[in-house]
Parts: structure tokens; C-alpha cells; sequence
């Protein structure tokens, strides 16, 4: 069932399994007693005391029309409050929300790299089923500060732009001498999402799966494969930090791998927040300026290399998460990833930010142009971007990582399918038909995530920030993230404390990947399926 609005708001009722939910009510009433004292406790638990702290954000998902090069398209949106996508919150405010949902159908909407109670995470669990069209939901928790994002995670409504920025201050942002810019990225289409999950498997998911396993055994093509030709798949427990094997056919050196699969789906634009390049959005800056760029890759299947031009910027944070700062001009930005870019400008001029899609001279963006300064227009480049990687990735440490301490338990995760069938799979199994992996509180886990596919997968856990421990084979104390990418024949390990008990989703985030099951469950020992 759904955590109904008395429960969120903090009327202190508790849900059969909801120790996490009970744990953000002690948080809301110790800010609601700052200062009162202890023993009022009781009484101040009232409608008197919610309404003492600061009022719920209205959150609208609908539809709405977007104009696509001199096209209309019929696309779905979440505007907050003030009007426009998404919402910023203040440091040390709570996410209190009401998302109202005018969009004709169901909808659920996952607050991609938060740390909610399990059943305020916006999956489609049988326990948290999708909002009827028309209703409101409630949602109240102690938000974790930085860039992040919200999406649909109901159908294929994320395909279909049901996705906007989040934003969330920490305390040293209001004294930070800086212009705050968010630029979110999308790939768009005029097909239905229907249509192009159907040109990718030919017919259906179900036929595919049934392709996948009769021809080249769970987990199918490529995978299947790669075993036959005796690749090391680990099953369970694996700890070994050998590299994983080079697949072959493979060139390493160049940067774009022979027979390696790019972009699964041709995208009729690149959206950078809703606009093409043909009319991009002009930011306008300060000569001089010191610019926090907040990048989301929000597209369903496409990475981008994030192209400063003659700017140079410095990565200080990833998926939200302050990273020791990395200096470049070129970032790359796997699907659902965020990249926080610290960028001083020079004294005047018009200066493009680009987002070049992988394996194509395909780009959007928008440009920051001091006042007075002439904006030229701008088309795709001339020079194919290479394959998104972990070349940055292999750079980044984390400013906060996670304590010293051995793993109390190792899942490893084969990942596996390919373009032909179209169907793919963690260790072997297509969602919904998985086996849960089991995790106790308080356990430090670690995942390696291995990758015999031709294609990079962008693995995202919900409700647990991880660290970066190894890629390749070669560890390293990384960055915090929600997000990682798992390239061709490569592996990630990362490793994450075990403090939010509940049901979680781990899957890929190219959506025609997680559509056709790459998908699986961490479940915490004592929450019922
Ligand atoms: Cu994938």
C-alpha cells in the first residue's frame, strides 16, 4: 500500500515496515522543537506545528507542447511552483512536496539520487503503486543537498521528457560568489517511445527474451557469446581485482572501439533545457563571472562529452556529490550522470556549451554571452565525438568518501544481451522475474558490476549514494555517485554503506536496456516482497 499523507506529513503513524520513514519523522520533529525543548514534544506534534514549518511545494506533472525545430511535439513535463521545470529547494529545507499529477494517465515520479524511506522513492513497487491521474501525492523527507533530478519511473513517460531538474542548496551556497546555471539534457524523437522499443526488438520484449535464452542461453547475444568463447563470468562472490579480459576485436587505444555498439536509438534532436541549437537558450553572464554549471544527462539513450570550447572549467562534484576538483575542457556524461562544472570566464564574449553525442557529430547546448556580445549561429560539428568512458571517472576522488572498512558482503552482477536480440539482463535474468539480492542493515557491501557486452551500461542504484573502489581491475577512492558507467568488456566495483531498509531498484538507466529487463532488486532483510 501507499504511504498515505498522515504517515509522510509526520503525525508520527508508523507503516509495518517503515523504519526508514520513522527515522525522517525524528528529523522533522527535532526541527520543529529547535529550541522549544523536549517535554512539549508531544503536544506540538499537531497541525499547529506542520504549519510552524515551511509549507508544501506544489509539483505538477502534465503535458505540454514543445516546439522541435519549427514542430510541435506533445510532451510530458513537471513544473514546480514559480512556473518553471523542476525544483530548487533552500539548504536545510524539506522535501515537501505534493506532486499532482494532470497528466490524463497513472504516473510515479523517482527522485533520481535522493535518500527517501523506501516507499516515498517513486518505484513502481506493489507496496507504492503509481498516483491516479487527477490525484495528489504527498512526500516529506530530509533531502540530501546538490544536483539531481526527477523522472517518471512508470512506462516509458521518461522517454517522453517526464523528467525536470532538482536542485537542492547546501548551506555554503547563498554566500558562494557565483552565477548558478542548469542545463539538462534530453534526446528526443517524434516516434513513440512504443514504436522505438519495437523497432529495436523487431517484435516484442517477450520475443526477444524468448530469442535471447533459446539461442545464446540467459543473459543472450553478445553475453552468450562471450562465454561460449570462455570470457570469465563471475557469478557470485567473485573478489578477485584481476582486469577483466580485452574482448576481441576490440582497439583500446583509439577511443571508440572496433564493433563496439553506440547509440541504440537515431534521435530526430538533442535538447538542451527543451531547446535545440538551431534556437538555443543564451544565458547571459557577467564579464568576468565565476559560472557553477549543474549538467544532467536526463536523455533515455544517449551520452554526451561535454565540450567548454575555449572555456576551461573544473569538475567539483558528480551526481551530486563534491569531487576534488578536476580541471578539462572536454567531460564526458553518462546517461542519468550529473556534473557539476566551476567555470571562471574570460572578460567578454559569447561562449557555447556543448553536448556532442557520442559516436556522432551530432550536438545541443546553449551559450553564455556577456552582455553586448555577438551570439553567431551554430550547427552540429564536423568531428565525431569519440565513446563516452571512464577516463574521468579514473580521475575523480571524492571529497567526502566512505569510511575504511572490508565489505561484509560481494554481489557480483553480470551484465549481459546485445543489438540482435534486443533484450537485456543482469546475471542472466530479465525484470520482473529476478532474484533479489538480500542486504542487512548496517552491512558495507560491495557490487562488481562486469560487462561483456559490446555496449557501456550506465548502472544506477536508488536510495544509496556509493563510492568508485576499482575500474578495471585498478582501485581507486572515487567519487560518491548514483550512477556509474560500466564500459565495453570492463568492470566497476563500488561500495556503499547499507542504512535505508526497503525494496531498491538497481538497473540500467538507457531506458530501452532497463525496458527489455535489465533490472534487479536489493531487498533488506526483513521487508516483505
Ligand atoms: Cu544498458
Amino acid at each position: 500500500m501507499m504511504p498515505d499523507d498522515s504517515r509522510l506529513r509526520g503525525h508520527g503513524v508508523q507503516t509495518g515496515n517503515g523504519g526508514a520513514v520513522a527515522a525522517s519523522l525524528v528529523v522533522s520533529r527535532r526541527e520543529l522543537l529547535g529550541g522549544i525543548g523536549g517535554t512539549l514534544a508531544t503536544a506540538m506534534l499537531s497541525g499547529r506545528a506542520r504549519a510552524a514549518s515551511s509549507p508544501s511545494k506544489r509539483l505538477t506533472a502534465e503535458t505540454r507542447i514543445l516546439d522541435v525545430n519549427g514542430r510541435a511535439a506533445r510532451v510530458f513535463g513537471l513544473t514546480g511552483p514559480d512556473g518553471r521545470p523542476g525544483l530548487r529547494l533552500t539548504a536545510g529545507e524539506r522535501f515537501r512536496v505534493d506532486l499532482a499529477n494532470e497528466t490524463g494517465g497513472r504516473t510515479l515520479v523517482h527522485w533520481h539520487g535522493q535518500l527517501p524511506p523506501w516507499m516515498q522513492d517513486g518505484f513502481p513497487w506493489p507496496q507504492t503503486p503509481p498516483i491516479a491521474d487527477g490525484a495528489v501525492q504527498a512526500y516529506d523527507y530530509p533531502p540530501i543537498s546538490g544536483t539531481y533530478w526527477m523522472h517518471s519511473h512508470h512506462d516509458m513517460q521518461e522517454q517522453n521528457l517526464l523528467t525536470a531538474p532538482l536542485i537542492v542548496d547546501d548551506a555554503a551556497t547563498p554566500r558562494e560568489d557565483r552565477q548558478d546555471i542548469v542545463l539538462m539534457l534530453h534526446d528526443f524523437t517524434f516516434r513513440s517511445p512504443d514504436e522505438v522499443l519495437a523497432g529495436l526488438t523487431g517484435s516484442s520484449v517477450a520475443d526477444a527474451h524468448a530469442s535471447a535464452l533459446r539461442t545464446e542461453g540467459a543473459g543472450g547475444g553478445d553475453a552468450g557469446r562471450a562465454r561460449s568463447a570462455g570470457m570469465a563470468m563471475p557469478a557470485k562472490m567473485n573478489t578477485s581485482n584481476a582486469p577483466a579480459p580485452a574482448m576481441k576485436g576490440m582497439d583500446m587505444t583509439g577511443g571508440a572501439m572496433t564493433g563496439m555498439d553506440l547509440n541504440d536509438v537515431q534521435y530526430d534532436a538533442f535538447l538542451a533545457n527543451d531547446r535545440t541549437l538551431r534556437d538555443p537558450e543564451i544565458v547571459r553572464v557577467d564579464r568576468g563571472g565565476r559560472v557553477r554549471l549543474r549538467i544532467i544527462n536526463g536523455a533515455a539513450s544517449s551520452q554526451f562529452w561535454i565540450d567548454l570550447g575555449d572555456l576551461t572549467g573544473r569538475v567539483v562534484a558528480t551526481d551530486g556529490h563534491a569531487v576534488q576538483p578536476v580541471p578539462g575542457k572536454l567531460f564526458p556524461i553518462a546517461m542519468a550522470q550529473r556534473l557539476d562544472i566551476l567555470i571562471d570566464l574570460p572578460a567578454a564574449g559569447a561562449f557555447p556549451v556543448l553536448a556532442r553525442l557520442e559516436g556522432s557529430v551530432r550536438q545541443t547546448g546553449i551559450i553564455l554571452a556577456s552582455k553586448g556580445a555577438h551570439v553567431s549561429r551554430m550547427a552540429d560539428g564536423t568531428q565525431t565525438a569519440p565513446a563516452v568512458d571512464n577516463s574521468l571517472e579514473a580521475r575523480l576522488a571524492a571529497v567526502k568518501p566512505l569510511s575504511a572498512r572490508a565489505p561484509d558482503v560481494v554481489h557480483s552482477i553480470a551484465l549481459g544481451g546485445a543489438m540482435k536480440p534486443y533484450a537485456w539482463s543482469l546475471n542472466g535474468e530479465f525484470w520482473p522475474h529476478v532474484t533479489p539480492l538480500m542486504l542487512s542493515k548496517g552491512q558495507r557491501v560491495e557490487v562488481e558490476l562486469v560487462n561483456p557486452t559490446m555496449m557501456a551500461h550506465p548502472i544506477h542504484l536508488h536510495g544509496h549514494v556509493f563510492q568508485v573502489v576499482a575500474i578495471d581491475g585498478r582501485t581507486l577512492n572515487g567519487a560518491m555517485r548514483d550512477t556509474v558507467l560500466v564500459s565495453p568488456g570492463g568492470r566497476v566495483r563500488f561500495a556503499f554503506d547499507a542504512d535505508n531498509p526497503g525494496r531498491w531498484a538497481l538497473h540500467c538507466h538507457n531506458l530501452y536496456h532497463m525496458e527489455t529487463g535489465m533490472m534487479t532488486e536489493f531487498r533488506y532483510q526483513g521487508i516483505a516482497a
